[in-house]
């Protein structure tokens, strides 16, 4: 039986990457961080009980700015497989939060390879590095490819240049099977809520549920090129699976506009919408609800942007072109923009039918302004 552990475990990607291996008959160790509330709600469901005989899934408490940590889990579990996918991961708060920022996205990975070096297990244990096309930032080529020059924009993504290096690095000095994935945005039902596209699909739902009135964004204009994490995952393992340790481009190859991501969010349910005015005026309006269960009438508004959420650099455009993946890992992804919406609607949608019926039971429930 193989033995892997991830960083990150928590997370949208951590999630679906422990219900992956589990499937494919890996013991999966998991790090999560010590937190005053619960905050394994995302794996909650394949939490074994660790009384239960022969179980399968286990998790450590651990950080990643803390090296002994690190280095005590990975003598113990002597993993085949690490998958970094811990990180300070939202690039607006990395502004705000840049040293602990490099500590835990640049410094940690650091960690996580000397601990492997360290131990002398650099031939048993091959590591993922979870890059990000935000190392491209101010774009130099479209669309980008392995080869495409980096410009980051943000301490977040100066933070992970710092790790790509330090990943191709360690492979190149101590001869260690360490890869990069340079993957794409990829959301899904359990992103973070406060990524846009999850922001949008909350939004969305709770407004035509009638429990929230507008939200608020920032730059509509800024192009990503949106995948499915369920279909991003499987590539990470891939990725360790390779003959070679190399770094891998994952993407779509199709560029979308946050506004059309909006449009298309409503779309999903029956809400028709207009866009007026420019820049910090620009609002939405809804033009039509062709959905009987709604009650939005025409000419309402539904959004508006706030600067607050402008960031002082911002990544215009960013498109891949994952041809090397596609012809030497076999990457055929199963979901296009159009079915990443609708997962995501679909599940919104009844997750905030839940606090209709708390609101319409009398109980109070949360707002979210984020
Ligand atoms: P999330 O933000 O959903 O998850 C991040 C995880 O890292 C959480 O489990 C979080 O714990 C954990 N974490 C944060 N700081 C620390 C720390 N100091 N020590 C230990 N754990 C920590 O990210 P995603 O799942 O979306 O992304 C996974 C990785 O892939 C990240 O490294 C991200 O930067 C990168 N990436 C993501 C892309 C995407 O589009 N999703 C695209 C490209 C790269 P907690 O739950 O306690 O907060
Ligand atoms: P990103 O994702 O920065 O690409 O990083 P995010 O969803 O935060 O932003 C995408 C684009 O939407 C614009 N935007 C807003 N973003 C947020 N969060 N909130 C808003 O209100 C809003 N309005 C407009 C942003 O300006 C931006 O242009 C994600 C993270 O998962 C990283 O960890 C990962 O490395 C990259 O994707 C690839």
């Amino acid at each position: 039986m193989k033995v892997a552990l991830l960083t990150g475990v928590t997370g949208q990607d951590g999630a679906y990457l422990s219900e992956f291996l589990l499937k494919k008959g890996y013991e999966v160790h998991g790090i999560k961080r010590r937190s005053s509330i619960f905050n394994t709600e995302r794996i909650d469901h394949i939490y074994e009980d660790p009384h239960v005989e022969n179980p399968h899934f286990f998790l450590h408490y651990g950080d990643m700015t803390d090296s002994t940590n690190l280095i005590r889990l990975i003598q113990q579990i002597q993993p085949d497989e690490i998958y970094n996918l811990a990180a300070m991961s939202h690039v607006h708060v990395s502004f705000e939060i840049p040293e602990y920022t490099a500590n835990t996205d640049a410094l940690g990975t650091l960690r996580i390879l000397d601990a492997v070096r360290l131990l002398g297990m650099e031939k048993k244990t091959r590591i993922y590095q979870a890059s990000t096309s935000e190392l491209y930032g101010k774009v130099q080529e479209v669309p980008q490819t392995e080869t495409t020059p980096f410009y980051p924009r943000s301490p977040y993504a100066v933070a992970k240049m710092y790790a790509y290096w330090i990943t191709v690095n360690y492979r190149e000095a101590y001869d260690m099977f360490a890869c990069n994935g340079i993957l794409f945005n990829h959301e899904s039902p359990i992103r973070g809520e406060t990524f846009v596209t999850r922001k949008i699909t909350r939004a969305v739902s709770r407004i035509v549920l009638g429990l929230q009135d507008k939200f608020y964004l920032g730059n509509l204009d800024a192009q990503r090129d949106w995948g499915h994490a369920k279909d991003y995952i499987r590539m990470m393992w891939m990725i360790l699976q390779a003959d070679e340790a190399e770094d891998w481009v994952i993407a779509t190859g199709k560029t979308t506009k946050v506004r059309e991501f909006v449009r298309m969010s409503f779309a999903e349910a029956g809400v028709e919408l207009e866009f007026k005015g420019e820049g910090v005026e620009e609002k939405a309006i809804v033009k039509a609800c062709n959905n009987e269960k709604y009650q939005l009438p025409a000419g309402k508004e539904v959004l508006s942007i706030d600067p607050r959420y402008f960031r002082p650099t911002e990544v215009d455009i960013l498109v891949g072109d994952a041809t090397k993946a596609r012809e030497k890992l076999g990457w055929i992804p199963k979901y296009d923009l159009q079915g990443l919406v609708k997962d995501m609607m679909e599940s919104d949608l009844k997750l905030m039918q839940k606090q209709q019926y708390l609101r319409d039971g009398g109980y109070r429930i949360k707002n979210y302004f984020e």
